[in-house]
């Protein structure tokens, strides 16, 4: 018997879903037989110890902007991993590039059949690469609240994997078959087989990259998915838009671990009475973590996720938007032409061997101003940090680096720069690499924080407590029943 709650997702067949999977029996039965190879993967490279712990998760039940969200307590394997679109926009029109103005396409147009594939599957490899990334931090969690955002952040990346892979095979035929498989082959950090894009290959040692991770390259997938919500191909530009409310709160995550981490850090150091938040001996004598390795944190998961937007001058990216696949941040509420033809942008670059910033054709700049959205969208956190530091009467200000500094793709791969963006030679970098990146000192330090606190209402003391619970619960909740 089907069950269709009244919100539209139909959770009768073995994958919830509102896309009539019930109708659609052809790819409900590729979907189940890639369910098999999926839930393996799990169970290898999800959360690892913690599979048969009950967690309180949020489900999907609808697709609407709020009220979307079921709470309730899970064993991971059993997640209700569904295939979510955000609802039709009755005769939608591609919004920009040289189909402007054209109905929007329901099915993939063959001449941008490899574009849009390739695209679908960078975004899907993304997904699964972050949980694996983050596999072991369950065992070290500061606290049963901190473990459970952990676990809900996983199931949902896992989620928007389901996402790609039910575009991938219900519109992309044999070929997307072979992609959803695929994507459970490659593994973060793996030398032979690893995930498409450098962030996603770093390793994730501890809960300050996580909250770093989260903030900052969680963000990268904020405008990536904004971009590819305005896509011309409906299904793309749907998914894309409900992806983009279960983001938020991984954002969230990031963001208010570390205000409490900072929290924590100028509390213990103003009942020390220490004034100096460079004495990082002293600091660190407290347990907390002190400003500075945060900073250098900051600095290196920053200039990783910078590299996520790729070259500044980019075809790819000007052949995307001309196609009506991939659009600006925000493309719908731009007044321009959405065609860009004859238009410029001004992008930093690298001329004569100092970043400066030039005008060049709109198309091809289009990476450095989705780039630019992002520093913009960036900011406003360290801003609220910034706020924490100051009302703790600590002398101390985060701040973001040059966008030239430590990057790996693009104009500034070439050279080395200082987080002023100063041009530097290979050696004074060497010399001075620890003062801005953390250094194997600060990686065991941090590291030898990490452990696990399972006590109900009870945090590690370096992190402060949360303002309020998940969905409202109290302090004293256990967030998870570990078995
Ligand atoms: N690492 O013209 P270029 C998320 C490659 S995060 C390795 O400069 P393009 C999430 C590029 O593939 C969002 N390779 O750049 C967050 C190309 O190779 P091919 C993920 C890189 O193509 C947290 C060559 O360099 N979604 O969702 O304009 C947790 C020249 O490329 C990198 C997307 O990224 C790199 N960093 O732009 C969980 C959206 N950068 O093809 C999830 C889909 C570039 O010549 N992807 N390359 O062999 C795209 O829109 C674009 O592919 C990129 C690159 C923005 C990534």
């Amino acid at each position: 018997m089907q069950h269709k709650a009244s919100t539209g997702i139909d959770y009768g067949v073995s994958i919830p879903n509102n896309v009539n999977l019930a109708g659609d029996k052809r790819i409900l039965k590729a979907l189940e037989r890639w369910h098999g190879g999926y839930l393996d993967w799990w169970r290898n490279m999800g959360p690892e110890g913690f599979q048969d712990a009950m967690v309180y998760l949020r489900t999907a039940v609808g697709v609407e902007r709020d009220g979307w969200a079921k709470f309730g307590f899970i064993k991971m394997p059993e997640y209700r991993w569904g295939v979510l679109l955000a609802p039709q926009v009755p005769d939608r029109v591609i919004g920009f590039g040289d189909h402007k103005g054209q109905p929007a396409w329901q099915e993939v147009p063959g001449e941008y059949r490899g574009m849009l594939r390739r695209l679908v599957v960078i975004q899907g490899d993304t997904e699964p690469a972050s949980v694996e990334q983050q596999r072991f931090l369950g065992k070290t969690a500061p606290s049963l609240y901190d473990m459970r955002n952990l676990f809900q952040v996983n199931v949902e990346e896992a989620r928007h994997l389901w996402a790609m892979v039910y575009l991938l095979q219900k519109y992309f035929g044999a070929d997307g078959r072979e992609e959803s498989n695929e994507l459970l082959t490659r593994r973060s950090g793996n030398q032979d087989k690893p995930r498409m894009l450098g962030a996603f290959n770093e390793e994730m040692p501890d809960w300050l990259s996580f909250f770093m991770f989260t903030y900052f390259t969680d963000r990268d997938g904020k405008m990536q998915l904004e971009s590819l919500a305005q896509s011309g191909f409906d299904p793309l530009s749907r998914t894309c838009r409900f992806m983009l409310t279960e983001e938020a709160h991984h954002m969230f995550v990031g963001e208010s671990g570390i205000s409490r981490i900072i929290e924590r850090t100028c509390q213990a150091m103003n009942q020390a009475r220490i004034e100096n938040p460079y004495d990082i001996e002293a600091v660190r004598a407290l347990g907390v973590i002190d400003l500075p390795t945060m900073q250098k944190k900051a600095n290196l998961h920053y200039s990783l996720s910078l590299d996520l937007f790729g070259s500044e001058i980019s075809t790819n990216a000007a052949n995307a938007y001309s196609a009506g696949i991939k659009g600006r941040f925000h493309e719908d509420r731009i007044e321009d032409d959405h065609q860009l033809l004859n238009d410029t942008y001004p992008t930093l670059r690298l001329i004569g061997g100092q970043p400066k910033i030039v005008d060049e054709p709109a198309l091809t700049a289009l990476n450095m101003r989705l780039r630019n959205d992002y520093v913009r969208d960036t900011s406003g956190g360290i801003g609220r940090w910034n706020k924490v530091v100051a009302r703790n009467a600590v002398d101390f200000e985060f701040r973001l680096p040059h966008e030239a500094f430590n990057r790996n793709i693009g104009e500034f791969s070439r050279v080395r720069t200082n987080p002023d963006g100063m041009i530097i030679g290979e050696q004074a970098f060497a010399e001075q690499k620890n003062q801005w990146l953390p250094s194997s000192e600060d990686a065991d330090y941090v590291t030898s924080l990490m452990k696990l606190q399972t006590e109900i209402g009870k945090f590690a003391n370096w992190i402060a407590p949360p303002k309020s619970g998940i969905n409202k619960m109290p302090g004293e909740f256990e967030y998870v029943k570990i078995q």
